[in-house]
């Protein structure tokens, strides 16, 4: 007698893969997606952008890893993941995190639909009924930046990441003349942008000084230095935004050695955000199990999916770590899908970043999030509830684009 369990999601047969492909789209900006088909017709959808580098994970999905998919049970997603993540060898790095994620989203997508249920109720049900979300307000000084966080207040956001330029330098981080999305990777050999750090030590609390001033206390703020600072600057600054109330400080110092975040730590209470770049639980552990952060960024598309990430958030609650995953427009829509049915489920959730993706992005991957008074709404549909139109998709050939590089004045090499 066929076991009961097998037969509530489909025979063996019904999930054998049959077909995988990887879809390279510029609807706006690059992505890369896998879309996984069984031989039962349910095909699942997987994020695969690494901005700058998207085809090497293309090209790694394409010759390393679809040939071992064909033939697999759908159903097997741990030793899937396994598979991909002990049978490389070379483990770990962003491009091999990242096609590992891509395949493990789409599983856990078609594991949905043959289970009939949203992702959220495959990972445990809803904690909570909307995610938070912060917006992206940026503006060229102190004034344009005070009036766009204005903006994002007047749109519903209860949380809001606030960049400002930096007198005396062209294109700093973070500052966009498209207001809505912010697309870094312009060119399709790296643009290089200036920095100077006493000048930005100087204006930035300022900023939020001038925030708190004109928006009073009650709206989050939020800041990222984007890992430009040293660890000793990083504490002067986590501790001159004290009197101002950050919801967090993100990359204050370049996370490799976590050891300057202890610096800050000595500081400081602001709270510290880091992960984005982060692609294992191997790059976080120390920061978590030293509480040397209080939010993990690390999200599913470049960090091993929603197996790996879900190991990740439950070793962050056993230290008071709450979840902050990254979601700026460089993520696809599917990420962020899977995104927010992890964050309806994560009990030590904490904010999801939401830069808007543009028109023609949100048309190629139609989806059923939603936004609403300040929260995402993930939706009911079986899986991440998000698809992509392969024929829209095709309208759109991969740009070659390169994310900037920084140098200081006097032409050294620094951090982006
Ligand atoms: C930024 C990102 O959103 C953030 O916190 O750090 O926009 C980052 O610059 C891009 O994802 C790089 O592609
Ligand atoms: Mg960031």
């Amino acid at each position: 007698m066929a076991n009961p369990q097998s037969e509530a999601h489909g025979s063996s047969r019904d999930r054998e893969i049959v077909a995988a492909r990887v879809i390279v789209t510029c609807p706006g900006r690059n992505f890369v997606t896998l879309k996984i088909e069984t031989r039962s017709g349910v095909f699942g959808a997987g994020d695969a952008t690494l901005n700058g580098r998207e085809l090497a994970v293309a090209a790694y999905l394409e010759h390393h890893v679809i040939p071992n998919l064909i033939g697999r049970d759908a159903g097997r997603i741990e030793d899937t993941w396994q598979f991909f993540y002990r049978g490389a060898y070379w483990r770990r790095g962003p491009v091999t995190m990242t096609a590992i994620a891509a395949v493990d989203v789409a599983l856990w997508d078609i594991l949905g639909k043959m289970a009939a249920m949203p992702l959220y109720r495959l990972l445990g049900g809803r904690s909570r009924d909307g995610v938070l979300v912060y917006g992206h307000a940026n503006g060229r000084d102190i004034e344009e930046a005070t009036a766009e966080v204005g903006r994002y207040i007047s749109l519903g956001y209860r949380a809001v990441r606030a960049q400002c330029g930096v007198p005396g330098l062209k294109k700093p981080y973070g500052v966009s003349r498209l207001k809505d999305a912010y697309e870094p990777a312009e060119s399709e050999l790296p643009l290089e942008t200036e920095w100077s750090t006493p000048g930005y030590l100087e204006i930035v609390p300022k900023l939020f000084a001038r925030l708190r001033a004109e928006h009073g206390n009650e709206v989050e703020l939020l800041h990222d230095a984007h890992h430009r600072l040293m660890p000793v600057e990083a504490a002067r600054l986590a501790r001159d935004l004290e009197p101002h109330r950050l919801f967090w400080l993100e990359d204050a110092t370049p996370a490799d050695n976590p050891d300057g975040f202890e610096l800050i730590r000595r500081h400081s209470v602001t709270p510290l955000a880091v992960g984005e770049v982060f692609n294992s639980i191997w790059d976080s552990k120390r920061l978590i199990e030293g509480r040397l952060i209080d939010f993990i960024r690390s999200t599913i598309v470049h960090a091993g999916g929603i197996t790996h990430v879900r190991r990740i958030a439950d070793l962050a609650a056993m230290y008071q770590v709450r979840t902050g995953f990254h979601g700026a427009t460089d993520l696809s829509p599917v990420t962020m899908g899977a995104a927010l049915h992890f964050d309806t489920w994560a009990p030590n959730f904490g904010i999801q970043e939401y830069m808007r993706h543009c028109e023609q992005t949100d048309e190629v991957f139609p989806h059923d999030y939603l936004f609403r008074d300040g929260r995402l709404h993930c939706g009911e549909s079986p899986g991440h509830g998000v698809s992509i139109d392969e024929k829209l998709a095709a309208r759109f050939p991969y740009s070659p684009k390169q994310l900037p590089i920084a140098r200081l004045e006097d032409g050294s090499m620094w951090d982006w």
